[in-house]
């Protein structure tokens, strides 16, 4: 095969692992090929595992936990530290040599399975590892021979020459890699499914199976979703259950004075680590991107000291790092590489890292010591502020459920015409503007429902309510998709439709890292079809599980703005075309709906039958009345 491979990492571009895009990504292309040789010896372990628990045997929390997290720790853009990826390495193979030992049944394992064993022979591997575990460390020289395994064409779940199977090994190992997120964020809070372990064990085996048939591997790609299903509403129960349910919630987007601690990422274990531990301090705490849900939580947002939310989704961080002043704690992706400015006051936890930026220990549930970082915030000044007002979320699961009446009502009055899942990811790309132009172009009888990091395209535009209900449904993180599935099905319900694609959604879902993926599987396994997908397809489906997709799920690209508006909304659009602005000529403001002449004349614009209305724009006229355009424009809408 090509020594140009598919990079494991990048879902912009079909890269490869020593691709030009490195300052995409700011990896460089011995940590992406470290990351692939970690997801190989995962493999190698998960077949060890596989095997033992049908022989009977069980497989430790402990040994769960440390598959999710080597899954987790190699997600878009979460660990930049080369040392974390030689060391997890080696620490797995330690794990998997311990586990071979109650192993009966050795024949036929596969090469990434027995690796290490093979090396022992031929090179003296294993026993340079044992100096390493017990601590006789000769780091450099195990590290060169990891390196070297590492940049194998072996290596690497693409290692295959056939492009749809390797398309669909690359769409079902980044789907187990938004598994393993959703699974590492309950362990934190205690929450196990054996299940969905073995599952992702198992499965990680079947993507070294040469004898899996395109259409078995179509297959498995679907059961990934299925258990997609399964870990979203495990992570769903975790978080509930610990925090109680998300509810509407305004959160501040200043600052105050006091200085402060802003949280970014995913885990909400470690922010609500971090209240406690700063609570009467002085030092407050801001959610930042992806954190911004925490205030939905009534066991978090009780918390004084968490003011507000600090800035935009993960690609402004350079800018908005800088500004704020105090140290950050990145729990989860996505990382930019910081500016030197802000190095020494990025600290990163759990599956996040970033090599010169300290790491707080603590493995998932542990308490954890936030202590430096405190101390360093009360050294700070307080945040710049970059912005102020507020922004309306929580609207998961339960708390829609107890609007239905109202949403149920708004539907059957026509007030809502349709519902616009807009969930996903946000990134630097200028062409994901089009989100921002897709929201504002929206009909207004249509809802957004959002999660993820998506939502910072839109949800600081004004797109008002609907009899109250807001134009934009935050039901919180990417990891909240869930919610917006179970909304669905609710609706299904209440309107007694026989399937979802009966309903008035349509999804139009914007992707960057490998969380949407599993996203993507959870839809298509609970039946939802014709899905866009944006701002590109994913470069990793090969055009035949391109076609697979689009002859049986209707998934779909995007193009522009206008023409998707025409495609969604046909008719119904057009009529709604040339939205009232200041700039509108006075006579199509009241050619487009004559009511509008009585608000005008209201106002005091008696002249309406006068040839200069025909001329004159809403701003103009204004002036010449001496009226404020802004509050008439909205008396017109
Ligand atoms: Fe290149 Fe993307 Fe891989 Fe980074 S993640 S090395 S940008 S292909
Ligand atoms: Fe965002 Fe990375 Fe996807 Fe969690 S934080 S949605 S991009």
């Amino acid at each position: 095969m090509s020594n140009m491979m598919f990079c494991m990492q990048c879902q912009e571009t079909a890269g490869n692992k020593g691709c030009t895009k490195v300052g995409v990504c700011g990896k460089s292309a011995d940590l992406a090929n470290m990351q692939d040789l970690l997801i190989y010896v995962t493999k190698g372990l998960s077949e060890v595992t596989t095997r033992l628990r049908k022989e009977g045997k069980e497989i430790s929390k402990d040994v769960n936990h440390y598959i999710t997290l080597n899954l987790f720790t190699t997600i878009t853009n979460a660990n930049f530290d080369d040392d974390v990826f030689y060391a997890r390495v080696k620490e797995t193979l330690s794990i998997k040599n311990d586990l071979m030992k109650q192993l009966s049944d050795k024949e036929g394992l596969s090469a990434a399975a027995t690796w290490d064993v093979e090396e022992d022979k031929k090179s003296g591997f294993l026993a340079t590892l044992k100096n390493i575990v017990s601590g006789n460390n000769s780091g450099s020289e195990i590290n060169a021979m990891l390196k070297e395994k590492a940049e194998s064409n072996e290596v690497g779940v693409l290692a295959t020459e056939d492009e749809d199977v390797r398309s669909l090994r690359e769409l079902i190992t980044y789907g187990l890699k938004g598994l393993s997120a959703y699974s590492k964020h309950a362990n934190a809070l205690g929450y196990d499914n054996e299940e969905i372990d073995a599952f992702m064990q198992e499965t990680l085996m079947k993507l070294m199976d040469d004898s899996m048939t395109v259409d078995q591997l179509v297959a498995l790609t679907l059961e990934t979703g299925k258990v997609g299903v399964d870990g979203m509403a495990l992570l769903d129960t975790a978080n509930t259950t610990t925090y109680g349910n998300p509810e509407i919630t305004k959160v501040n987007i200043g600052v105050g004075k006091n200085p402060g601690i802003l949280v970014s990422g995913h885990d909400l274990a470690d922010i609500e680590q971090l209240l406690i531990q700063t609570e009467g301090t002085g030092v407050d705490v801001y959610t930042h991107s992806e954190m911004l849900p925490a205030h939905y939580y009534p066991k978090l947002k009780k918390y004084k000291h968490l003011v507000g939310n600090y800035g935009n989704a993960w690609w402004k961080q350079k800018e908005e790092f800088e500004s704020f002043n105090g140290p950050i704690l990145m729990t989860t992706n996505c990382i930019v590489p910081p500016k030197d400015s802000y190095k020494n006051r990025m600290f990163t936890t759990g599956a996040a890292g970033y090599a010169g930026c300290k790491h707080i220990e603590g493995e998932a549930g542990s308490k954890k010591d936030f202590s430096e970082i405190i101390a360093l915030a009360k050294r700070c000044e307080a945040p710049t502020e970059i912005e102020s007002g507020e922004i309306v979320g929580g609207f998961a699961h339960e708390q829609v459920f107890a609007l239905a009446d109202t949403v149920v009502e708004a539907v059957k009055s026509g007030a809502i015409k349709k519902f616009v899942v807009m969930a996903g990811c946000d990134g630097r790309a200028t062409k994901r503007n089009y989100y921002t132009e897709f929201a504002k172009a929206l009909p207004k009888d249509t809802v957004i429902l959002t999660a993820g990091c998506a939502k910072y395209k839109y949800n600081k535009l004004d797109l008002g309510d609907i009899g109250g209900i807001p134009r934009v449904l935050d039901a919180g993180q990417c990891n909240d998709s869930y919610s917006l599935a179970l909304i669905a099905l609710k609706l299904k319900e209440i309107f007694g439709l026989e399937e979802i694609n009966e309903l008035p959604i349509i999804y139009n879902i914007a992707w960057y890292e490998q969380k949407a993926v599993i996203v993507l599987l959870s839809l298509l396994y609970l039946g939802v079809k014709e899905i866009h997908l944006g701002p590109t397809l994913p470069a990793f489906l090969s055009p035949n599980v391109a076609n697979v997709l689009v002859e049986n799920f209707g998934i779909g690209g995007i193009t522009t703005v206008e023409e998707d508006m025409e495609m969604f909304f046909g008719e119904e659009v057009k009529a709604q075309d040339g939205e009232i602005s200041k700039d509108m000529i006075i006579g199509d403001i009241v050619k487009k709906n004559p009511e509008n002449a009585d608000i005008l004349m209201a106002a005091g614009m008696h002249c309406l039958g006068c040839p200069s209305s025909q001329a004159e724009t809403l701003e103009e006229a204004c002036m010449v009345h001496g009226l404020d355009v802004n509050e008439l424009l909205a008396k017109l809408k």
